[in-house]
Order: C-alpha cells, then structure tokens, then sequence
C-alpha cells in the first residue's frame, strides 16, 4: 500500500511550481553559437519569414502562399481540435485520426510547448507568444490564470479576435483558459468570439455534471450517456460547422476537449476498452540511476510497484478517454465531407502540453523539462498540405496563431513571437537555415520567482466547487489531497531553457542545470552539464538569456544563427 503522503508529493511535484531563489545564470556570450550560417543572409532570410505572412515582402513564402491557396479560392475553414495533457505516444490508440489527419496531411515531429501546463499553454496558443510575453506562467493569480489573461487585457488581441475582424465566423467548444469565467459574470464571453460553448459550472474534466455558458445561457448537462463531454463539443461543433457552410461564411472551429486529462473518464461505450495496456516502458521510465539529475528528481525513490499499477491504470483510462476523441475526428471529417466544406478547410489536431507516466521516477503530470511534457502532436490536414510528410523542425504552440492568420488573409500583429507554419508544408518547403534553431522552454517564471520557498494554493475562490474547476486542484481533489496540502513536497523549481535539433538545456532557479545530447540520448538519461566542453554550455545559456527576453521580431530572428 502506498503512503497517502508518498502518493500525495508524486502528485504535487508535478502539479505545482514552487518560488524559489533565483539562481545566477552567468555566461558570455559566444559568436560561434550555432555552429550554422551566422550572416546578413540567414538574418534577412528569417526576417522574410518573419514577415512574408505581413504581405509586405515578395519571394519565397509569398511563392508558396500563391501556390498552396489561390487566390481564387474562398477563404479556407480552420478547425483547431486540442485536447488536454495528451502526450505523443496516445496517438497510436487512435487510429481514425491517424488514418484521416496524420496520413493525409503533415505531422510535425518537434513540436514542443514553452511551458508546460494548461493556461500558460493555450495563452501562447491564442496570442502566438512565448510566455514572458502573455504573462501567463501559471494556471492561477497572481501568476496566471483566465482572471490575469482578462485583466491585461490580453484578451482583447487573440486569433479569434483576429479572424473575427476579418469576417470568419468563430466558435469555441469546451475548455478556455483556467479560472474561466469570474463568479461574478458566468456568462461572459471572451471578444472574438461568435458562438461560445465553454464550462462555467460544474465537473467539466469529469465530463458529466457541469454547466455550460452556451452564448450567454447557461444549460445544464447530467450524467446521461448523452451528457458526456466530449461527445457534446463534438455535436456543438458539427452544427456549427453544417450551419456555416450554409450560410457560406469561412469559419474558425477551436474545440477544446478535456480528454485525456485527469480523471481521464471514458465515455460509457468505452468502458473496457485496452484492458492489457500499460504505460510505455521507455528506457526512462523509472529511471534507474538519476544521480545525474536535479534534486528534486534525485530525491525520488524509484517507483513502487503498486505505483506502477497506478500509472498503467491510469494510462488505460486515459486511452479509453480518447476514443470519443477519436470518433470525433471521424464525425468531423463526415460533416465536411457532406457540407462540400472538405477541400477548403484546414484541420489541426494538438494538445496543450505533453504528460509524464512515470518517466524519470515522475509518477502522473507535467511541467518538467523532458521530452514527455514539453513536445506534442501537431497535425495538420487540409488544401495545399502535403500528404504524408513528416516536418522535423522546431515548431511550438507559437507558431499556431500566426498560422491561422496566414491562412485566413490577416495580417499578423508584430509583437507576435511565433512563425507561420504555412511554409512548411508547402511543396517546397523551408530549409532549416531558414528557420528557428531554439524553442525557449520554462516552467514558472524564473526570473521573478520570489524568494518564498513555495507555490501558494490556490485562492478558496477558485476550489469552491462553484466555476470551473481549475484542473491541477482538481486533480489534487480526486486525489483526496485537499484541504491538507503538505510541507516540503516534490516541487518542479521554476526554470528557463532551450530546446535544440541537438540539446534540451535547462537553467532552473536552483543554480542546477541540465543538457542532453539528444541524438546520442533521446530519453535522456544522462545529465552531461558537467562533462560537456563549457563553451557549448555558455554558448546554450547566452541562448536562453536572449529568447527569455526577446519579444516579436527578436524571438524571430535570433543574433548569431
Ligand atoms: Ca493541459
Ligand atoms: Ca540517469
């Protein structure tokens, strides 16, 4: 039997972040860098890109755009499926969406979240910027949450807003932002917005049991079969997406599911679903020497094997969840198929961050550094997008935003930090000289971390059972956890650092630091920080310090590539 209190830090160090001392990041910048083409060239390269989707510049994006959507044609349809915590290796149990999305179209194989958490995530995904940008660092005030995202006044410039402007017809379906709405005014709905179906009361991540802010009213939805979450936004959004083409109007589909998130409940028809399966046995899971590791990783005794249990149990939940999912896809698919919407709409399948299932001794979450919570699927479908293609440079939840507007015609503001991802599935697509080399990683926000060893819970305002649950809160209530949050637990310390074709680098607030080489140790299992020639590392931190702060055209085009 495992310890209440062995099981409870499991979950809070993955789920919380801690304010800890801010750790001296200290190294000269080296001009040799990358190692790629440091010149005027690359520069101007990726300043074109940067600026292709603008209109202001004429040659290769522009060639692409032209051949990838006519100008003839109408202005294509843009559904965004995201789903929650779902982790890359998920997808082999859905094989509708690998056979109507992922063989049909693009995959991208690196495509990572800065921050790995539910808010920080779909800000950066609503506004094409790097958290240090939104603000948002966390699920919660004072670092995050829907109620900082409001207050900013962020809201008031996202994708939807955007496309709204510009004539599409937008729609959301299930989960905003955490924290959303405020008590005060469950019927709000976020500007941009056209049609809005989102959680205001209720069990939502349990997926029965929670109401509804449906365009102002709020409807209640049970435990019927009919009730079940997933299979609601998916019914909301077909209807949405048959009275559209009607009216002949393009339109921007973001459906927002809670699957797989903790508790991770199936619909009833798939109940007993995987029986057999079992959490990836991938050479790190339960890592076996992490002497290599942080403190807070080596502090963690290996797994137990009644964890383990847990973990597969969970996993097998987890993938029952996703079959709603699944046949989602397909519904989708069918809808536009039989609406004549097929051949113009763009269709993108991703999560909001990764999840570790006992991964380096990590028992069930997120937030780390690793492979597991940082990288996502990214999948897109649609006119123009090559069939079958796997693209192995480095995207991020950045890049989405922009390339929605580039699609839809908008022009994209220019303090958004990310790319158009439109030329990448072209015909022809980019070189690597020609794009990013790093995607800023971090957790929390480092450098304005105070010097208060812990992470506050969360206000009461938010755990009263009356909003929207906030998901890590409510993983802590399922668990049994609330009400008597322990001292001293396993905390993820906030930290800053780059993902690399070559290197995940970490700086955290701790002074520790990590670096893999991931071509030789693609499940990293050996910190080689301290074994590696100190230049590579200096050349790595002067990396971070520079996307940690850059904004817009910076984060775009980073000196010495
Ligand atoms: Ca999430
Ligand atoms: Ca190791």
């Amino acid at each position: 039997m495992v310890s209440w209190e062995r099981t409870g830090k499991r979950f809070l160090g993955v789920l919380f972040l801690s304010f800890l001392f801010l750790g001296g990041c200290s190294s000269s910048r080296d001009k040799s860098m990358s190692g790629k083409k440091g010149s005027a060239e690359t520069f101007e390269a990726r300043a074109h890109v940067a600026q292709g989707a603008q209109g202001n510049r004429e040659g290769v994006k522009e060639s692409l755009r032209a051949e990838s959507m006519p100008s003839s044609s109408p202005r294509p349809n843009i559904i965004f499926v995201l789903t929650d915590d779902l982790a890359v290796w998920d997808l082999e149990a859905m094989p509708k969406l690998k056979a109507l999305i992922t063989d049909q179209g693009t995959s991208f194989s690196n495509f990572f979240v800065n921050l790995s958490q539910c808010c920080p995530s779909r800000a950066s995904i609503l506004r094409g910027q790097y958290a240090h940008n939104t603000e948002i660092y966390g699920n919660y005030p004072p670092e995050g949450g829907f109620q900082k995202f409001h207050s900013s006044a962020k809201e008031i410039s996202t994708v939807a807003v955007w496309l709204h402007d510009a004539g599409y017809r937008t729609m959301l379906a299930g989960k905003y932002l955490n924290g959303y709405p405020t008590k005060h005014d469950l019927r709000f709905i976020p500007p941009g917005w056209d049609e809005w179906y989102s959680p205001v009361k209720g069990d939502a991540y349990g997926q029965f049991n929670y109401t509804l802010n449906e365009n102002g009213t709020l409807v209640h939805y049970g435990h019927r079969p009919k009730d079940y979450g997933t299979d609601v936004y998916r019914v909301k959004s077909t209807d949405f997406i048959r009275r559209m083409a009607k009216e002949g109007k393009p339109f921007f589909c973001y459906l927002s599911v809670y699957a797989p998130h903790t508790p991770a409940t199936p619909a009833p028809r798939h109940m007993n679903l995987f029986p057999d399966a079992r959490a990836p046995r991938t050479p790190n899971f339960n890592e076996e020497d992490v002497s290599d590791k942080p403190r807070h990783i080596r502090s963690q005794p290996l797994l137990s094997a009644e964890e383990i249990r847990k973990i597969d149990e969970h996993h097998r939940k987890r993938l029952q969840s996703l079959q709603a999912v699944d046949e989602m896809i397909e519904d989708l698919l069918e809808t536009l198929t039989t609406t004549g919407q097929i051949e113009n709409t763009y269709i993108f399948f991703s999560s909001d961050n990764g999840f570790h299932l006992g991964n380096h001794r990590q028992f069930l979450g997120k937030q780390s550094p690793y492979e597991e919570e940082m990288r996502v699927p990214l999948l897109v479908r649609g006119p123009g997008v090559a069939r079958g293609r796997q693209v192995d440079l480095l995207t991020g939840n950045i890049d989405l935003a922009p390339t929605w507007a580039e699609l839809a015609g908008v022009k994209i503001p220019d303090w958004v930090d990310g790319f158009s991802l439109v030329p990448l599935w072209s015909p022809r697509p980019l070189s690597s000289d020609s794009w990013r080399h790093a995607y800023l990683l971090q957790c929390g926000n480092p450098d304005e971390t105070g010097k208060d060893s812990h992470h506050p819970i969360a206000p009461t305002w938010l755990v009263d059972g009356t909003l929207e649950p906030p998901d890590d809160i409510e993983e802590l209530r399922r668990a049994g956890f609330l009400g008597d949050i322990p001292k001293g637990v396993f905390e993820v310390p906030p930290f800053y650092g780059i993902r690399t074709a070559e290197y995940t680098y970490i700086e955290y607030v701790t002074g520790e630091r990590e670096l893999y080489d991931l071509r030789r140790d693609p499940y990293q299992l050996e910190n080689k920080v301290e074994r590696v020639n100190p230049e590579l590392v200096d050349q790595l931190s002067a990396r971070v310090r520079f996307l940690k702060k850059c904004a817009g055209y910076t984060c775009r085009n980073e000196p010495g590539e």
